[in-house]
C-alpha cells in the first residue's frame, strides 16, 4: 500500500501524543513499576483517579520478573492472596500459608490488569524531579531515560500531579530528592531518609506496610522504597508485603486525593 510508513507514523504519534497530553493534569502520579507501585496503580485508576505510572526502564516490572537470582518464581504469603485472586493470578499452595507464582506469568498480569483499569503506564520515562508549591509536592519532573543515560543537557517536561507516590524501590530517588533540594523534614525518625537495613525477610514484610504512607504533603511512599526511607529491613523474593503495600498506599492517596476535592 502506497504511504503505509505514513500512515503507521501518523497513527503512532497522534495516539501518543494524545496520551501525553491527557497525562498533563493527573489525579495521582506512580513513579516505578514495580509490583507495589503497579498495584498502587491498579487500584487508583480503579477507584476512578486519573492514575499515571512512570517507569525508567524498557519493561515495567521492576524486582519482579526474575523471582530469586533469575529463579523465576516468587512467594507470597496467605494474607496477599485476596489481591491475588482479585488480579486473577496463577498460584499454587507451598508450606505454612505461603503461594508461588511464575514471576513472568504474575509481572505481566499486574501490568495488564492495572493498564485494563484505566492506568496508563509510560515506559522509558525517569523522574528526574518533583513539582514542588508552597510546602507541598505537586506533580513529576521528567525526561528520556536516554537523555539521563547520556548526560545530555536537556531540560526536562512536567506532569501535575495531585499526590505522587514514591515507588522507586531500594533507592528511594523520590523522596531522597526532595529532603536534598527542599531542606524539609519528611514524616521519619531523623527527618530524612534513613536507609534500608540487610535481611530479615519477615520483620522487612510487616514493616513495609507499617512504613507505606504520606511522607510529606503530597508524597507517599510504597514498597522497598518505604523500607528504605523508614530504615527498616530488606527482605528478598517474597512479595506479599509489595502487594498489599500498593493496596495501602492506593487506599491512602485515595482518601487524600477526595479530602483534597473538598478544598
Ligand atoms: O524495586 P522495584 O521492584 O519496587 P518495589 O515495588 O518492589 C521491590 C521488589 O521488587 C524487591 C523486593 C521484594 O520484596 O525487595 O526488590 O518496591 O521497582 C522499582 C521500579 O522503579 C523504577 C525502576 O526502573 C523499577 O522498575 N524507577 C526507579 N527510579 C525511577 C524509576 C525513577 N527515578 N524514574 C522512573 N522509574
Amino acid at each position: 500500500m502506497k504511504g503505509m510508513e505514513t500512515l503507521i507514523s501518523r497513527g503512532i504519534i497522534q495516539s501518543y501524543f494524545g496520551k501525553l497530553e491527557k497525562s498533563l493534569e493527573l489525579d495521582a502520579a506512580v513513579v516505578g513499576g514495580g509490583p507495589s507501585g503497579i498495584v498502587a496503580a491498579y487500584y487508583l485508576a480503579k477507584a476512578g483517579h486519573r492514575v499515571l505510572l512512570l517507569d525508567r526502564k524498557l519493561a515495567p516490572g521492576g524486582g519482579m520478573w526474575g523471582g530469586a537470582m533469575m529463579f523465576n518464581d516468587i512467594v507470597v504469603q496467605e494474607e496477599a492472596l485476596p489481591i491475588i485472586e482479585e488480579l486473577q493470578l496463577r498460584y499454587r499452595k507451598h508450606e505454612k500459608g505461603t503461594y508461588i507464582l511464575d514471576s513472568v506469568h504474575a509481572t505481566a498480569g499486574l501490568i495488564y490488569r492495572a493498564t485494563e483499569a484505566g492506568a496508563t503506564i509510560f515506559n522509558c520515562f525517569s523522574v528526574e524531579d518533583v513539582v514542588y508549591k508552597q510546602g507541598r509536592v505537586g506533580g513529576v519532573v521528567v525526561n528520556w531515560t536516554p537523555v539521563l543515560r547520556e548526560g545530555l543537557h536537556v531540560d526536562p517536561l512536567t506532569f501535575a500531579a495531585r499526590v505522587v507516590l514514591d515507588a522507586t524501590g531500594h533507592d528511594c530517588e523520590i523522596a531522597k530528592t526532595v529532603a536534598r533540594k527542599n531542606g524539609v523534614r519528611l514524616l521519619t525518625e531523623t527527618g530524612g531518609v534513613i536507609g534500608e537495613m540487610s535481611m530479615d525477610a519477615a520483620e522487612g514484610e510487616r514493616m513495609t506496610i507499617e512504613n507505606t504512607k504520606e511522607i510529606y504533603p503530597g508524597l507517599f511512599v510504597s514498597g522497598m522504597a518505604a523500607n528504605g526511607v523508614s530504615g527498616s529491613f530488606r527482605m528478598g523474593p517474597i512479595f506479599g508485603g509489595m502487594l498489599l503495600s500498593g493496596r495501602k498506599v492506593a487506599q491512602l492517596m485515595h482518601e487524600a486525593l477526595v479530602s483534597l476535592a473538598k478544598d
